[in-house]
Formats: structure tokens, sequence, C-alpha cells
């Protein structure tokens, strides 16, 4: 394999990144060129994305690049899933692209389940309901803009989009097309039929192309503007998530799960087909387009963004903590204090991250945590218990056996939430990489441009590059215990719904 450097620009609810790659002696070599915050903006009682402040940046990261004299092949964006930019032929953008969690799309997401059901919806796309999905936030379009829907040509999720602006071509790619509910995984198009159900206009929807297509060479605008020329714009698996589980090190064979763990938790399988039927739909599970023609077979539960969350709230009182010293403090915090069902939807984009976890234990008649190492605790163990309900649950609907849990994404470098996270599934952690959304990107890069050959090959290299560290199940009789309190905390939430 020759050895060429592809740019990775990986787009997270945090911060960006802009990541050059290359291929030395059968190892991948990964080198962070940039890095800013991406985090939203509220204005106007609405929370959006600066994304021209995003593809500032970004730039900026081209140049770094070019300023060294690198000779590119090639370059590709992922992001976060159902967020989108809305333009036409005149007008870059029409207006600043909300945020998922906009609380605009509640109303809507239960009228859309109230008018359509849940069965067509399911039925149609195999993805999960959450209120976040781009479709509820289409339908607000629909309702509150329709002067800006009116104007618009397109619209494109983030990733694509700022592909678009990189290289002039409009293109959904097909990871990030499958997280708005809107695409059919068996006919492989946007589905018509959601699409007339709920008014949308058709026009919108940009033709969908598979994860690895080239695009086409970087505008000339852009090559200018950041001195890198000859340089291709392939829609790699425009979802981060997509890109994560493709760079997962895994061996065909090793019976393993895969958990991408950063803002969310995402945890699922690898399946050939989707599975949709009714089991699915009640369970709540998805199906995601992974890379070559795979099923991301997951369930999109909160992750990391109950402590991020909660970083900050402690942050605006003036107690600044790296996660390093959170986890350190949180070990020697006692164990199974108080416990949270993180599905709570209390969670999904409270005022005040502490005082939401306090409220849910004050509910249920357990102790509040009073400090950060309590509420770390807490925080963690929670996490770990909804894996190991997600792992059996995901045995018991593909019928697979499921002995290993490969984490990778920043949250694979909290080695407390590894242990609990083995400890309570009683499976095998596999930690890391980190950056396997970058390493996913970068390496479907190179498969696209014949460099490398498949999806296994990519795997392969992933492994001989990366160090992983192991965890093995222990105290399995704490964490039982534990896991029956977790359950009856989720079980008495279904019966008030
Ligand atoms: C992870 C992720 C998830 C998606 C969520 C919201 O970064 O892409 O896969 O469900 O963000 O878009």
């Amino acid at each position: 394999m020759t050895s060429r450097f592809y740019v990775a620009c990986d787009l997270g609810a945090e911060s960006g990144r802009v990541m050059l790659g290359s291929v030395t002696d059968g190892r991948l070599v990964l080198e962070e060129v940039h890095r800013f915050p991406t985090g939203a903006i509220r204005i106007q009682n609405s929370l959006r994305w600066n994304i021209l402040g995003i593809f500032e940046e970004l730039k900026a990261g081209l140049r770094k690049i070019a300023a060294r004299g690198i000779e590119v092949a090639s370059v590709s964006v992922d992001s976060w899933g159902v967020d989108y930019a809305l333009f036409n032929e005149r007008q870059p953008l029409l207006s600043l692209p909300y945020q998922y969690r906009d609380a605009r799309t509640e109303k809507r997401y239960t009228d859309a389940l109230e008018n359509v059901g849940r069965e067509k919806i399911f039925a149609e796309t195999g993805i999960q309901f959450m209120s976040i999905n781009t479709l509820y936030h289409l339908i607000a379009d629909v309702e509150e803009n329709p002067d800006v829907l009116g104007i618009a040509d397109q619209f494109l999720n983030i990733a694509d989009y700022v592909n678009y602006l990189f290289s002039g071509v409009a293109r959904a790619e097909v990871s990030l097309a499958s997280t708005t509910q809107m695409y059919n995984p068996n006919t492989k198009t946007w589905s018509d039929e959601l699409i007339r159900r709920f008014h949308l206009p058709e026009r919108l929807f940009p033709p969908i192309v598979q994860s690895g297509t080239t695009l086409g060479p970087l505008t000339t605008e852009m090559a200018s503007n950041t001195g890198l020329t000859g340089v291709q714009v392939i829609a790699t698996c425009s979802h981060d998530t997509g890109a994560a589980v493709a760079a997962v090190p895994a061996e065909s064979n090793d019976h393993w799960a895969y958990l991408s763990s950063g803002t969310w938790s995402l945890i699922g399988v690898e399946l050939p087909s989707p599975l949709v039927n009714e089991t699915i739909r009640e369970g709540n599970y998805t199906n995601e387009a992974g890379f070559g023609g795979t099923t991301r077979f997951l369930k999109n539960i909160v992750g990391l963004w109950l402590l991020q969350e909660s970083r900050r709230a402690w942050a605006r009182q003036g107690h600044e903590y790296d996660y390093a010293e959170i986890n350190a403090m949180a070990e020697s915090a006692e164990p199974f204090r108080s416990l949270i069902d993180p599905d709570d939807p209390r969670f999904l984009s409270p005022e005040d991250m502490p005082e939401a976890i306090a409220s849910y234990c004050r509910d249920t008649g357990q102790p509040e945590p009073s400090s950060p190492s309590e509420f770390t605790r807490c925080i963690l163990e929670s996490l770990a218990l909804l894996y190991r309900e997600t792992l059996d649950t995901i045995e018991r609907l593909t019928g697979r056996t499921i002995k290993t849990l490969r984490i990778v994404g920043g949250g694979s470098q909290s080695g407390l939430l590894n242990q609990f996270a083995a400890n309570a599934t009683g499976r095998t952690v596999l930690a890391g990489p980190v950056e396997a959304t970058a390493i996913g990107n970068v390496l479907i890069q190179a498969v696209a441009l014949g460099d490398l050959e498949s999806l296994a090959a990519m795997r392969d290299l992933v492994r001989d590059s990366f160090p992983i560290d192991t965890f093995k199940p222990s105290e399995s009789q704490q964490w039982d215990d534990a896991q029956q309190r977790f359950a009856k905390l989720r079980d008495s939430k279904k019966r008030v719904r």
C-alpha cells in the first residue's frame, strides 16, 4: 500500500478536529492538526449550530496542512447525525441549522406518532424513535418556517453539507441519511410514503450515495482559500458513528458488540441486513446504514452527555475539573449509592444536569448525590447497568452471543467506565482506539481510492496500529444486585408510561 495523506474533518457535538492520516510500514499514523469547540449556541429561545464558524475552523485546519507542503490525496467530513442545513443555488445558507436538542420537535414528535403511527414510520425506516430525528425537525420547518423552506432547493445533513461547501456537489451519504428517519433501507431511497404523509417538499431530498463515494475535487475557491490543490472530496461515512463502527478493530469471529462512546452511547452489533419487525420496534432499536452495505443495529442511549453537562454546571459554579480528575474522584466514592435511568426524558436537555439527577434520586427515594465524585459515580454505574440491559436484549433480538464489548471513541479513555462496563455486562471489554471516528473516515478514503481493499482490511490495519486495553469482569455479585435495583427503576417508569 502506498503512503498517501488523507484528511479527516471530524465534527462532534463538543469539538471539531482536522486530522491528518497516512499509512507507513503497515501502520496508520494519525495526527491532530487542528481542534476547535463546536458547541451549540442559545439564541432567541432556540438552539443552533454556528455552522459557518465551523466551516472557517475547518479551512484553518486545511491551511495548516497546506502550509507544511503536504500533498494531500483526499479529504472527507463526518459529523453527528440528524441536523441539517437548508440552501439554494444562490444562497449558501438560508438559516442557522437547529441543534437536535432544540425543543421545537417535542410536540411535532408526539403529533407525528399519533397521526401516522409508529408502525408505519418504523416499517418505512427501521429507525429508533427519538424526538431529535430529522423527520420531526423538517415537520417543524414546514409548520413554522414555510417562508425559508419555500426558497430552499435542498437540505443536507451537517457533514454532507460541509462536503458540499468543499466540493460543490450536493449528495446525501447513506449512513448519515439513515439517521433522518426518512430513509427506507429496503428500497434504498428516501421514503416516498413519509414524504407524502408529512407533506414535505420532495425537491428538498438530495440524491443518495454509498459510503466511500468520490464527490469531486475541492472547488477552485476552496483550493485558493486553503492552498490545497489536487485534493478529492470523498463522502466516506458522513455519520460519525458509522465511521467509528467501521474502525472497530474486531476480528470477524470474536462475537463482538461495539460501543461508540462519546456524548452519546451507541451500542450494538453489525448485521448483514436490517432487522425490522414488531419486537424491534417495541424495543426501540435502530437499523442505521453502515459501511460496505452493513447494518448498524444499535440502541442510541444517553452517554457521557450526563457527565459533560454536569461538568459544565460545576464550571459555572467556578469548579473546573478535567475528566481524569473526575474519574479519579469517582473511583473512591461509595459504590451504588444512588442509580438513575439515563433514558429518563428529563436528562435530554436540562438547564442544570446535576439538579436533574438529584431530582430523579429524590423522586425515586434514593439519596441525592452531593459532590462531583458522587454524581460521577452515579452516572458511570448507571450507564454501565444500561449497557448490560441493552446487550442482553440485543442477544435476544438478534439470536447472537456477545462475548466481548469493544468500546471506541473518547469515552473509551475512562478506565473506570470500561471496568464498570465489564463488571456490569459480565463480558470482556476491549477499549480503543479513542479516535475511531477519524480513523474510520481516513481508512474509508483509502478504500475509496483503491489503496486498501475492504472493511476487513481496514479493521486489521486498526488492530495493528493502535493499543487496545483489556478489562475483565469482576465483582459480579455486587453488580447483579445493583442490576436488580436498576431494573426496578426502569420498570416503574414503564408502568407510569
Ligand atoms: C453521535 C451521534 C449519534 C446520533 C447523535 C445525534 O455523535 O451521531 O449517532 O444519534 O449523535 O445526532
